[in-house]
């Protein structure tokens, strides 16, 4: 057994369901009561799916991005107990400036959550003259400040990591075009006050491997680990009928998220099951949120599935770290600290 730890604080209550004894060698296990969101979920919101929660106060809390039925999507605050079953407000997240002014973009999707410092971040996808990142943070999730755009664009995929790292928010993102992007390289930015960002670095782009031949894109907020930081990330790769989204690993450097240390040339999750071959927009799984604990290494993964669904799956950090170890290989591009 591996003894790479997770440095987060523990989440006794996360969900899990052990390993099943028929994978194939697959690190990472799918819930079997997925999908865990239906279709229609809440009022007016025909579709969940890309999206993220993180545990909060005694349970869970999550954005969740919703289709409604004029097929806008916007993002919901949804709670659970057990971060399994989940109940959505029946009203999008009304979004205001700092002076207290309603401020919605015009559309939403793809959110994160991540918890620094005691301030709730969500990042998302929005209109700013094409797709382009959105921000807010919360303290209390009710009341939703904007605040600056920290990218031109367009941009998509934009992950916050989980702490500060040499005194500065650090942030993933995806620089792309505003449609349905045939490209795509996951670059990091720094800022010391989330206004101002800078420093950008590439950190990888797509690869060789078949499955992520087109493009790749953030996906969860990494984890840290006594290895580095462990992240989720989506893989793409075009066929005669369209994108296919896979889900991939790898682990950056702790002090120098740049620098890739092991990139896992397999998929970890790939769609096979119906719920991520058929719906909306068939064969996507879509990293966006982990819940782990720190205590039993356990994490549990929350990805959109067919842009219709929200699926479930488990692995531990040994077990993941292990596997993207044993089949890592990382090309050059991926590994420098830092060419402008
Ligand atoms: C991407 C994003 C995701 C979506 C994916 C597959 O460009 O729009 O929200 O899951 O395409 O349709």
């Amino acid at each position: 057994m591996s003894d790479v730890k997770i440095l987060a604080p523990p989440v006794p209550n996360m969900p899990w369901q052990e390993k099943p004894d028929h994978l194939n060698g697959a690190p990472v296990w799918r819930y079997h009561g997925n999908p865990i969101i239906p279709r229609n979920p809440a009022k007016e919101v025909a579709r969940i799916f890309n999206s993220a929660v993180i545990p909060y106060e005694d349970g869970f809390i999550g954005v969740f991005r919703g289709e409604q039925t004029n097929g806008v999507p916007h993002i919901y605050l949804g709670r659970s107990g057990d971060a399994v079953n989940w109940r959505f407000d029946e009203e999008k997240i009304a979004f205001a400036d700092e002076e207290g002014n309603p401020f919605m973009p015009k559309y939403a999707y793809d959110p994160r959550l991540v918890e620094i410092e005691g301030i709730y971040y969500l990042i998302w996808c929005q209109d700013f003259y094409g797709a382009s990142i959105g921000m807010a943070k919360t303290t209390d999730f009710q009341t939703f400040i904007r605040i600056e755009n920290p990218f031109l664009p367009f941009n998509r995929n934009a992950v916050l990591f989980p702490r500060k790292i040499n005194g500065n928010f650090v942030m993933l993102s995806r620089p792309s075009d505003s449609g349905h992007t045939p490209f795509g390289d996951i670059f990091v930015s720094e800022s010391p006050d989330l206004v101002y960002w800078g420093k950008h670095r590439h950190v990888m782009g797509k690869s060789p491997e078949w499955w992520e031949m087109l493009k790749i894109g953030g996906g969860a907020a990494p984890i840290e680990t006594t290895e580095g930081w462990l992240l989720f990330y989506h893989g793409v790769t075009g066929t005669c009928n369209g994108y296919v989204y896979s889900i991939g690993g790898a682990i950056l450097d702790t002090d120098h998220p740049s620098v890739v240390k092991y990139r896992c040339e397999n998929f970890l999750l790939t769609p096979e099951e119906w719920y991520e071959e058929r719906g909306f927009v068939p064969n996507v799984t879509f990293p966006c949120a982990t819940i782990h604990d720190s205590n039993s290494g356990r994490i549990a993964v929350y990805y959109g599935a067919a842009d219709t669904y929200v699926g479930l799956a488990f692995t531990t950090v040994g077990e993941i770290v292990a596997y993207i170890k044993a089949h890592s290989v990382v090309r050059e591009a991926d590994s420098e600290v830092g060419r402008r």
